[in-house]
């Protein structure tokens, strides 16, 4: 039986692959941070008491900025697969808490891959890295693919580099099966509140049910390609199960703005909308109202902006047969749907 360990398990991606390697009959260690809070609300569904015999997944605490943690982690479970999600995986967050991000998103990395080397598992452990597309920032070539260079705009891209790298440095001087993901945005019902498609859709929804009037976004001119989360963890897996370690892009290849996304879930709610202005001054209203339903603030823009990401994932789907199954209207139905339901079922709203 397999056994796999997932930092960041309590994460959109975490608790989708935590589902995947479940499915595929893993033993799954997952760590997660002590919290004055529950943080495992993404993993309810799939949690195992402590007292059941035989259980597959199983909760331990750990943080990848304390190597005694991961290295101890890593010798009691002794897995054959490694998943580091781990991460401060707020681009706009990076710029307030800089060297927090550095310590958790790049030194992390490296905690993992020395305590595999440190306990002698260079032949039976492999690693993944869960890299960005924030990496090419400023972009220089379009799309992007696996050899277009790195230019990141925000500590986060740049901790990222630096995870990347080491990643393909202990593959080289030590042998270790590592692999880097460079995975594109992606979503879901599950993605954190304050990234852009969560945060547009829980907003609308709420102004649909008469909950919010309006909702303030930043930059809605940046490009993204967005895909569907539960699709990405799939290439986590594969890119694992392959003969020789590589780096894969993992895109749908398709960009749209904040602005189209807005349009679209606008469009899944059956609200007729008319944008008008430019820049700061850009709002979007009910159609044939005074209903201000979106408004710019500018708090929300960041010290420097990624305006475009397209990636080209052939190698993917040539050499891992990755394929897609959501497109993004139907990312979009599937966020909306849940939204709604959520928010209905919320007994401060009833
Ligand atoms: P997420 O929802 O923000 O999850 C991040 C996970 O990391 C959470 O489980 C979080 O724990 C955990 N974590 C944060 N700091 C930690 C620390 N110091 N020690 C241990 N765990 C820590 O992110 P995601 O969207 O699932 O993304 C997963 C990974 O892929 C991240 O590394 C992200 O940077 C990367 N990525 C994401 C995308 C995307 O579009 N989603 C694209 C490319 C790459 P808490 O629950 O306690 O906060
Ligand atoms: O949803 P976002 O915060 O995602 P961003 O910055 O692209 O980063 C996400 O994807 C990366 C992969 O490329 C991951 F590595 C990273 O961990 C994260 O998951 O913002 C998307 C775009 C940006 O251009 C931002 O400026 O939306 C723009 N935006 C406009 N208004 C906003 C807002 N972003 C946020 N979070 N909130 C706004 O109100």
């Amino acid at each position: 039986m397999k056994k796999a360990i997932i930092f960041g398990i309590t994460g959109q991606d975490g608790s989708y692959l935590a589902e995947l390697l479940l499915k595929k009959k893993y033993i799954v260690h997952g760590v997660i941070r002590r919290s004055s809070s529950f943080n495992t609300s993404r993993l309810n569904h799939l949690y195992q008491d402590p007292h059941i015999k035989n259980r597959k997944l199983i909760l331990h605490y750990g943080d990848v900025t304390d190597s005694i943690s991961v290295s101890s982690l890593i010798k009691k479970t002794l897995p054959h697969e490694i998943y580091n999600l781990a991460a401060q995986s707020h681009v706009a967050v990076s710029f307030e808490v800089p060297e927090y991000t550095a310590n958790a998103d790049a030194i992390g990395a490296l905690r993992i891959l020395e305590a595999i080397r440190f306990h002698g598992l260079e032949k039976k452990t492999k690693f993944y890295q869960a890299g960005t597309s924030e990496m090419y920032g400023k972009v220089m070539q379009v799309p992007q693919t696996e050899k277009t260079p790195f230019y990141p705009r925000s500590p986060y891209g740049v901790a990222k580099v630096y995870a990347h790298w080491i990643t393909v440095n202990y593959r080289e001087a030590y042998n270790i099966f590592a692999c880097n993901g460079i995975l594109f945005n992606h979503e879901s019902p599950r993605r954190g509140g304050t990234f852009v498609t969560k945060k547009i859709v829980n907003g609308l929804c709420k102004i649909k049910l008469n909950l919010q009037k309006t909702l303030y976004l930043g930059n809605l001119e940046a490009k993204r390609d967005w895909g569907h989360a539960k699709d990405y963890v799939v290439a986590m897996w594969k890119m694992l199960q392959q003969k020789k370690p590589k780096d894969y892009v993992i895109a749908t290849g398709k960009q749209i703005t904040v602005k189209k996304f807005v349009n679209m879930v606008l469009n899944e709610l059956s609200i007729d909308f008319l944008w008008t202005g430019k820049g700061m001054n850009t709002s979007c209203y009910i159609k044939n109202s005074k209903s201000k339903i979106v408004a710019i603030d500018k708090n929300y823009y960041r010290p420097l902006e990624v305006d475009t990401l397209l990636g080209n994932s052939s190698k993917a789907k040539k050499e891992l047969k990755w394929k897609i199954s959501y497109n993004l209207k139907s990312m979009i139905k599937e966020m909306v749907n849940e939204e709604l339901n959520s928010l209905k079922n919320d007994k401060k709203y009833r």
